[in-house]
C-alpha cells in the first residue's frame, strides 16, 4: 500500500442510508452479482464525465510522463460494506458507498505537499493512489427502486459523489452540502444520464459514450464474501455501557476483555472517549461501547464527552445501564438515560455493580425502584472487580441482541491502538498520583513512538515520548514535584504499566506542556482527538 502512495484517513461522510442487514434482505429485489464487465465500462464513463467537468486531472501536480494516478474502486457485498462502516464510522449498518481520500483536498484544491509520494528520478514507482472507494451495488439496487430510476443512474450518482469526496468536497456544513449537491447534479446532467432512462437505455448510453484517455484511472476489484460465512446466522450487535462516573463501566469492559483496554480509577470522569471492545463467542458477536460517565458538562471537553452518550444510545442495539448498588435511589441522570433508551426503543439491561461491598438484601429496595421505571430485559447484580455475575450478564445481553452476521472480523478486538493505550496508561497514573482537581485539567499526547525489532521481527524495545498537557502554569510545579521527585515517580509507574502492556523494555520520556484553557479550545481538543 505504502509503495503505491496510499495513506488511509478516516472516511469522509458518505451518503449513508442506514438499513440493517435484515431489512435489506427482506426486499424482493433480485440480488444477483453485479455484471463485472459492464460495471468497468460504467465506472470509466463516469470518471471521464467527472474529469471533463471538473478538470481535476489537469490540476494534479507534476508533468512527469511516467506518472499516473489511480483510484482503487472496490465493489463489495452488503456484509463487507457493513463491516467497513462498523470499523471506520462506528455505524452498524449497510451503506451504499464509503470513500477514503488519500490526500487533503479542499473543494478541488490540493492542500498538502505530495512531493514525498512522487517517484524519485531513479525510482520505478510510477503510481500515486488518490483514494479508495468501496461501493455496494446491492444497496444501490434498493435505492434505485426507492428513487424510481435505473441502477446505472444510481451507481453513476454514487461514483460521482465519492469522486467529489476524494477531491475534498463534503456535506458537513450547509454551504458544503449545497456546493456538493450542485456539482453532482451538474456533472450527471452534463453526462446526460437522465433519470427518465430505463435500465436498458441507460446501459446502452454508457456503452456508447465516448471515453477519453486521462491521467487518472480506476483500479477496480470485486470482493466476494465467503458464501458459508454469509449463511451462518448468529446473535450480533452493539451494547453501550452507560452510567454515572465511577459506576464501574470500564472495569466491566476490562473484565470481559481479560485485559486493560480502558483505564479505571476511583476518580470521576476517568473515561473521556468511547472505547470499543468486541466480544466473540461461537454463537455471538457483541460490540461493547464503554462511554464517559454521565455528568453536567463544565467545559467544551465535557460537552463533547456527553454528546458521545446520546450517540452511543442511538447507535446501539442494547443499553446496559451500570449503577453502583450502594446508592439509595435512582439518580436523575440515570432516569434521563432510561427515558431516552425507551424513546429509542432499545432493550434495557441493568447491571447493579459492586455487590461485593454490600449485603445482598440491601439491593432489593433498589431493584424495586428501578422496576418502576422500565420494563427491564434483565437486572443482574454483579461485581466487575471480582468478575462475579458477568457470565449471567452476557447471557442476558445475547438474549436481546438481533440475529445477524458477524459485523466485524473475528480477529478485530478493539479500536484502541497501542499508542492510545500508552496515552491512557500515563493518564491513569496521573489520576492516581495527583490531587483531586489537577488530573481533570490534564491530558496526555504521545509525541513519538519508536520501536526496535530483532531479526525474527520480535519487538525488543520502544522509545516513547509523551507531553503532559496542563491548562495552568501553576500546575507545572505540582506535576514536577520538589526537585522533580513526583514526575520521576509518575514516569517510573507509567513505564512499568506500559512495559506490562507492550511486553518489552520501554524508555519513557515525559514533558510537561502548558496549553492554557485547552478544554475550551476547539483546535486543542481536535489535536487531542476529541473532535
Ligand atoms: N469494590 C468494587 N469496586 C469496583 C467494582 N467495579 C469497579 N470498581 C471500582 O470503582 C472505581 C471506578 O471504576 P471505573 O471502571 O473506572 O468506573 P467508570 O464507570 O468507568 O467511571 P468513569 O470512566 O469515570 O465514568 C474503580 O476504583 C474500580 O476499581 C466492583 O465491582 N467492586
Ligand atoms: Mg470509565
Amino acid at each position: 500500500m505504502k509503495g503505491s502512495g496510499t495513506r488511509k484517513t478516516m472516511p469522509s461522510q458518505p451518503k449513508n442510508v442506514e438499513i440493517r442487514p435484515e431489512e435489506a434482505e427482506k426486499t424482493d429485489l433480485p440480488i444477483e452479482p453485479v455484471d463485472v464487465d459492464y460495471f468497468r465500462i460504467l465506472a470509466d464513463c463516469i470518471l471521464t464525465a467527472f474529469l471533463r467537468y471538473t478538470g481535476m486531472d489537469v490540476a494534479l501536480p507534476t508533468a512527469d510522463p511516467r506518472l499516473h494516478y489511480v483510484i482503487n474502486l472496490y465493489v463489495v457485498t452488503p456484509e463487507r460494506i457493513a463491516e467497513i462502516n462498523a470499523i471506520h464510522r462506528q455505524v452498524n449498518a449497510i451503506t451504499d458507498v464509503i470513500t477514503f481520500p488519500a490526500f487533503q483536498w479542499e473543494e478541488g484544491r490540493l492542500c498538502e505537499d505530495i512531493t514525498p509520494w512522487l517517484p524519485s528520478a531513479k525510482s520505478e514507482i510510477s503510481r500515486i493512489t488518490l483514494g479508495e472507494i468501496f461501493i455496494c451495488p446491492e444497496q444501490a439496487k434498493i435505492q434505485a427502486v426507492e428513487y424510481g430510476h435505473s441502477l446505472t443512474r444510481e451507481l453513476g450518482f454514487l461514483l460521482i459523489h465519492s469522486l467529489l469526496h476524494t477531491f475534498g468536497y463534503d456535506h458537513i456544513s450547509l454551504h458544503d452540502t449545497e456546493m456538493m449537491e450542485r456539482l453532482q447534479a451538474e456533472i450527471i446532467n452534463d453526462l446526460g444520464l437522465g433519470r427518465e432512462l430505463s435500465e436498458e437505455e441507460a446501459r446502452r448510453f454508457c456503452l456508447t459514450a465516448p471515453l477519453k484517455a486521462h491521467r487518472i484511472a480506476w483500479e477496480v476489484s470485486f470482493i466476494e464474501q465467503d458464501q458459508n460465512e454469509t449463511e451462518k446466522k448468529i446473535k450480533s450487535g452493539s451494547v453501550c455501557l452507560i452510567g454515572r462516573p465511577n459506576a464501574g463501566k470500564s472495569t466491566i469492559l476490562n473484565a470481559l476483555a481479560g485485559q486493560v483496554l480502558a483505564i479505571t480509577s476511583y476518580k470521576a470522569q476517568t473515561t473521556r472517549r468511547t472505547i470499543r471492545y468486541v466480544h466473540n463467542t461461537p454463537t455471538a458477536q457483541i460490540i461493547f461501547l464503554d462511554t464517559p460517565g454521565i455528568h453536567r458538562p463544565e467545559n467544551m471537553l465535557g460537552e463533547l464527552m456527553q454528546t458521545q452518550l446520546n450517540e452511543a444510545i442511538v447507535r446501539s442495539d442494547c443499553v446496559l445501564l451500570v449503577t453502583d448498588c450502594r446508592q439509595k435511589s435512582v439518580p436523575p441522570a440515570e432516569r434521563i438515560v432510561i427515558k431516552l433508551a425507551k424513546e429509542e426503543g432499545k432493550p434495557l439491561i441493568l447491571a447493579l455493580n459492586k455487590v461485593d461491598l454490600v449485603e445482598k438484601t440491601v439491593v432489593l429496595p433498589l431493584i424495586a425502584a428501578y422496576n418502576e421505571l422500565a420494563d427491564w430485559a434483565g437486572i443482574v447484580p454483579i461485581s466487575a472487580l471480582h468478575s462475579d455475575g458477568l457470565d449471567i450478564l452476557l447471557e442476558e445481553i445475547i438474549r436481546v441482541l438481533p440475529e445477524g452476521r458477524r459485523l466485524l472480523p473475528d480477529d478485530y478486538f478493539t479500536d484502541q491502538t497501542e499508542r492510545e493505550l500508552v496515552r491512557e496508561l500515563v493518564r491513569e497514573v496521573l489520576l492516581t498520583e495527583l490531587d483531586q482537581e489537577v488530573p481533570h485539567s490534564l491530558d496526555v499526547m504521545v509525541s513519538a513512538f519508536t520501536e526496535r525489532f530483532d531479526s525474527a521481527d520480535k519487538r525488543i524495545g520502544a522509545k516513547i515520548s509523551c507531553d503532559i498537557i496542563c491548562d495552568r502554569e501553576s500546575h507545572r510545579p505540582i506535576i514536577l514535584g520538589r526537585k522533580g521527585k513526583r514526575i520521576r515517580k509518575i514516569g517510573s509507574l507509567a513505564r512499568q504499566r506500559c512495559e506490562d502492556m507492550l511486553e518489552c523494555p520501554i524508555y519513557l520520556d515525559l514533558q510537561v506542556k502548558v496549553q492554557p484553557g485547552w478544554r475550551n479550545k476547539r483546535g486543542d481538543l481536535q489535536e487531542l482527538g476529541y473532535v
